[in-house]
């Protein structure tokens, strides 16, 4: 692996929680794959899948898991929230009930991790005529649990990018603000993506 000395990489796991059926596997799909599938396939357990993206001068190499929303595996999801640096917690924006527990999600993240970049994401944008959460209150949610607030559609691609470069700037920038103040970002997104093998030997400098 031959790396410039300027180019640091981080390794950050992202993690996507939510209600069973909200979308979490189709925006994850949506953006690394740039397609949308409107069968549902449950996920079982936990997925993994990885993409390096360059900020400016640093690589970040993402970690993304997706967990299933079913009851059934809710047990799992503590195991992968112990070391994460962001969560996504997503909802329906046609289901009350997705909404209503997706302040549960960030509870357990935070139970956890206090110092972790959160996104409470409203999925199915698309879905006009059968919206019940507004953007209103999901916006006030996200003010009163202190986390970013995002509207998404993995179907159409709306704002799906902008959530992962969102989450990609906040950890870059995390990290300079230790040593540096921040530069202005410049962000350019490598395709990259495998099942979980070895981190540290997936890294694609493209
Ligand atoms: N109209 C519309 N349908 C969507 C959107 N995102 C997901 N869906 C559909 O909603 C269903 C559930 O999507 P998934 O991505 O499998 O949901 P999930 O959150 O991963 O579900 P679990 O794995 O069971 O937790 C599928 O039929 C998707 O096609 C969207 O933005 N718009
Ligand atoms: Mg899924």
């Amino acid at each position: 692996m031959n790396l410039d000395e300027n180019v640091e990489i981080k390794k950050n796991k992202l993690v996507f929680l939510g209600e069973q059926s909200v979308g979490k596997t189709s925006l994850i799909t949506r953006y690394m794959y740039d397609s949308f599938d409107s069968t549902y396939q449950a996920t079982i357990g936990i997925d993994f899948l990885s993409k390096t993206l360059a900020i400016g001068d640093k690589k970040i190499h993402l970690q993304i898991w997706d967990t299933a929303g079913t009851e059934r595996f809710r047990s799992l999801i503590p195991n992968y929230i112990r070391d994460l640096s962001a969560a996504v917690a997503v909802y329906d924006i046609t289901s009350v009930s997705s909404f209503d527990q997706v302040e549960r999600s960030i509870d357990d993240v935070r139970k956890e991790r206090s110092d972790v970049v959160i996104v409470l994401c409203g999925n199915k944008t698309d879905l006009t005529e059968k919206r019940r959460v507004s953007m209103e209150q999901g916006a006030r949610r996200a003010k009163e649990l202190g986390v970013t607030f995002m509207e998404a559609s993995a179907k159409t691609g709306h704002n799906v990018k902008k959530l992962f470069l969102h989450i990609a700037s906040a950890l870059v920038n995390e990290g300079n603000s230790k040593r540096e103040k921040s530069k202005p970002i410049n962000i350019i997104v490598s395709p990259h993506n495998e099942k979980y093998i070895d981190p540290d030997s997936s890294y694609c400098g493209c």
